[in-house]
């Protein structure tokens, strides 16, 4: 072995590269908290899209519901320790909104590194010109193996290059390909997308397991700065000095406690107004994250179209049947005397039987369920579009938002402290219910609505997570303002759960 070269006596970072690095640790770090509250929402994985119980290929909870029909969706929630998760103790809409918004963050800190990288010279660093690299690499991690710290070529040494590569250009993409993957507005509209990762369970697990590489990675990356010398790694990385000296060291060391600290203080800062303060993070967030929401991914229409074939066989369901008396009453005669009311801001209100909805012009959509849990399901609805009951009733020009009002009364949830005395309700926006995929559906699968998934009547917007899709459907209110409505969130799990009030991602 030739002479041990001091690392990276040559590189001298260029500021841009240094903070892009200390960003990525940021949202890197918040992303993984984030990621693993969502994982928390429903705690197993799958390479299939219709998540029958039992079918998962990890699971990461302790809970076996699946022997009995009286669990739901929710039941299987698994609340994980806030060290673990942001925020953790149960807030999958608030971990979303985390996971969102330092997702922007990481990607417009990756876009500014690639920038760097390739309007300098800086990429000859990680981007490997010469197969000779693999070879190189192959040696320089035998002498790992013997616990040789190898000399560095130009720069990094074969194998510390290829892994910066892959980081770079290999594992960041997937992720945030896989992320994409699973945003409904865009598997909706396009439906073959998420198909090149074999479907949203496939792209879920490959994000999962991208998590792992990332993790795997960064213990694998300070354990080779501690190895090649700490505190040169710092002074390079920390304050871009080559060669450094003593108080170079010392200055480097105290920027990275510094910056570790503050790092601490961000996530206990987020976790505990997370916690102390949801309502408030809830819109503070929202805020931050509505723009792109709104520009970006509601407009996307669903065009899913599957085949009969996969449909999905008794897929789980989510939410208990309503148990107050109207509902009772009404089931107990077949819904024969069942009245949807349409009224508020329209032109002609009106008061549909089932009879009278069945005789307006019928749709059918073979689409995928994909519940902001992270499980999905394959289904045929039949109903009417929302679009050509609208063009019915004729909303007047200040009608924003479909208040969609609900038969449930979340009994099940009554003694808990979510406050579940309120009716489950959603608001949607005119522009969403107009799409072509978003209905009143009154069929599955070739039958009437069975209760269990919310018949005689309930919601689907195929562009949209599952959650604003009211099931059993009572009332259709169009409104100007959704401010006092409910909490004013925009629907029931919104005001309860903190969920966003717009659900394309
Ligand atoms: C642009 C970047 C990213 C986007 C757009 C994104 C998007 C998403 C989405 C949509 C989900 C929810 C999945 C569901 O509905 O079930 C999710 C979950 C998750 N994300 Fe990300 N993500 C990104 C980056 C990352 C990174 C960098 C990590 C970790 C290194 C990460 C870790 C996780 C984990 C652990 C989960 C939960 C479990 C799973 O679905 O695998 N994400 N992400
Ligand atoms: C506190 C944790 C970290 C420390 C102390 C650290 C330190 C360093 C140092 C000293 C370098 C200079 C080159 C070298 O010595 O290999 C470096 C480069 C690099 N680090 Fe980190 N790092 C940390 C976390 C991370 C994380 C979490 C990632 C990404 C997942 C990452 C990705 C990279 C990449 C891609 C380079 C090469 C950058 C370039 O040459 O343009 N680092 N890091
Ligand atoms: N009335 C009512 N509608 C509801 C819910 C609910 O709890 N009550 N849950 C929502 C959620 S979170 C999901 S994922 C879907 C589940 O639909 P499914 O049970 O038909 O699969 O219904 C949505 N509509
Ligand atoms: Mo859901």
């Amino acid at each position: 072995m030739t002479a041990v070269t001091p690392i990276l006596a040559d590189i001298a970072f260029p500021l841009g590269i240094r903070l892009t690095h200390a960003f990525n640790i940021v949202f890197l770090t918040l992303l993984v908290r984030s990621g693993i509250e969502i994982l928390g929402g429903h705690p197993m994985l799958y390479f299939n899209e219709d998540c029958r119980p039992g079918s998962e290929w990890i699971r990461f909870s302790s809970k076996r519901m699946h022997r009995d029909r009286r669990w739901t969706a929710e039941d299987e929630k698994q609340d994980y320790n806030s060290l673990l998760a942001l925020p953790g103790h149960d807030h999958l809409g608030l971990g979303r909104f985390w996971h969102f918004v330092a997702a922007i963050g990481w990607l417009a800190t990756g876009v500014l590194y690639l920038l760097i990288l390739f309007t300098t010279d800086q990429w000859t660093r990680v981007v490997p010109t010469d197969w000779a690299v693999f070879v190189d690499a192959w040696r320089t991690g035998l002498e790992y193996l013997a616990l040789d710290v190898p000399a560095s070529g130009t720069t990094y040494n074969a194998l510390q290059q290829l892994t910066y590569f892959l980081i770079v250009f290999i594992v960041s993409p997937v992720q945030i390909l896989t992320g994409l993957a699973m945003a409904p507005a865009i598997e909706g509209r396009f439906p073959w997308y998420s198909k090149v990762f074999g479907g949203r369970q496939a792209a879920r697990s490959i994000h999962f397991i991208a998590m792992i590489v990332f993790i795997a990675f960064t213990v694998h990356h300070v354990a080779l700065v501690i190895a090649h010398g700490l505190l040169d790694g710092l002074a390079a990385m920390v304050l871009g000095v080559a060669a450094p000296d003593g108080a170079d060291h010392a200055l480097a060391a105290a920027v990275t406690l510094a910056f570790l600290a503050g790092l601490v203080w961000l996530h206990s800062w987020a976790t505990r107004r997370s916690l102390q303060r949801p309502r408030d993070t809830q819109r503070m967030l929202q805020h931050l994250l509505d723009p792109v929401e709104q520009h970006v991914l509601m407009p996307l229409q669903s065009r899913q179209d599957w085949d009969r074939g996969d449909i999905s066989v008794d897929p789980r369901p989510n939410g208990r049947p309503p148990r107050n008396p109207a509902f009772v009453a009404l089931a107990d005669n077949d819904f024969a005397e069942f009245r949807l009311e349409v009224s508020g801001l329209v032109e002609a209100p009106m008061s549909l039987s089932l009879d009278d909805l069945a005789a307006l012009p019928a749709d059918e959509h073979v689409v995928q369920h994909k519940c902001i849990q992270g499980w999905s399901y394959v289904a045929a609805w039949e109903g009417v579009a929302l679009s050509a009951l609208l063009d019915r009733v004729k909303p007047l020009p200040n009608a924003r938002f479909l208040v969609v009002r609900t038969f449930d009364d979340k009994w099940e949830v009554t003694d808990d402290q979510q406050g579940g005395d309120d009716v489950f309700y959603a608001a949607v926006d005119l522009d969403l219910a107009r799409h072509p995929q978003s209905m009143l559906a009154w069929g599955m699968n070739d039958r009437a609505l069975p209760i269990a998934y919310g018949g005689p009547l309930r919601l689907r917007l195929e562009s949209q997570l599952g959650y604003n899709m009211a099931k059993w459907v009572r009332s259709i209110e169009l409104v100007a303002s959704i401010d006092d409505i409910g909490d004013g969130s925009g629907g029931w799990r919104p005001d309860k759960l903190y969920y966003s009030h717009l659900a394309p991602i």
